[in-house]
């Protein structure tokens, strides 16, 4: 049996034929923040983060740390068709009232800008939320364009859209745009984009788990021939390609 690295796995990602959902949702209960979420960075030269996301108590934590106006997060996914439930609905809790603006972008990367916006009420308990997009799937910057609906691959959040410098802690969960579809921000697809390629020669840890590249966990008899992603005690992973 001979081993061999795989120095890409984008080919076999890109043949992935996937028939398209109607929905996309993260309840953030497994309290692991999905690598389909963005953290976004400050355009500063500093790299702070604006929103930091943190997925614990089965609820997700945003620490909003504003300097640059339409500074924003968003989450992606494959695509989804959400023409027959244009509509993004999720529970907020904040000790602060503050704006919030939800925005969807499709496959050609236009997307509906910060038009879109609701005031969030402070209080102690969460409370439910809903931005429709019926009728107001238009992008108004940099150039008018139809977002289509049947092509949806993320969306996402301004806090202050506008302002130059904010700063809160608030709380979300259930989010869910359109209908069905992931339930838990599509964590299974995390473990193909987090690679790394490094040699799968280690001295000093230990081969923990081994998973199809569909993610599912497959016993060591089971990896006779095949691509395989190894997980490492330290938490790493390694792509490998098993020959017969
Ligand atoms: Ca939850």
């Amino acid at each position: 049996m001979k081993l061999f690295l795989l120095s890409t796995l984008i080919g076999l990602l890109l043949i992935t034929n996937v028939n398209a959902q109607n929905g996309f949702g993260d309840n953030f209960n497994d309290n692991t923040l999905s690598c389909r979420w963005t953290n976004q960075v400050n355009y500063d030269t500093n790299k702070r983060i604006a929103y930091n996301l943190t997925e614990t108590d089965g609820i997700l934590r945003v620490d909003v740390d504003i300097m640059e106006a339409y500074e924003n997060f968003q989450v992606a996914f494959p695509v989804i068709d959400i023409s027959s439930n244009p509509v993004l609905a999720l529970r907020i809790k904040s000790s602060n009232d503050f704006r919030l603006s939800a925005y969807v972008g499709d496959t050609n990367e236009y997307n509906t800008n910060a038009n879109i916006y609701l005031d969030i009420n402070a209080g102690i308990d969460f409370q439910d939320y809903r931005f429709d997009f019926t009728g107001r799937l238009l992008q108004t910057f940099p150039s008018d364009q139809d977002v289509n609906p049947k092509a949806i691959i993320t969306f996402g959040f301004f806090v202050n859209p506008g302002s130059s410098s904010y700063t809160n802690t608030f709380y979300m969960e259930d989010v869910q745009i359109g209908t069905a579809g992931s339930q838990n921000g599509g964590i299974e697809s995390c473990i193909l984009t987090n690679l790394e390629n490094k040699s799968i020669q280690h001295k000093d840890k230990v081969l923990m788990r081994i998973f199809t590249p569909l993610g599912q966990e497959v016993k060591p008899e089971q990896t006779t021939e095949g691509l395989f992603i190894y997980q490492y005690s330290d938490g790493s992973t390694d792509k490998v390609m098993k020959l017969e």
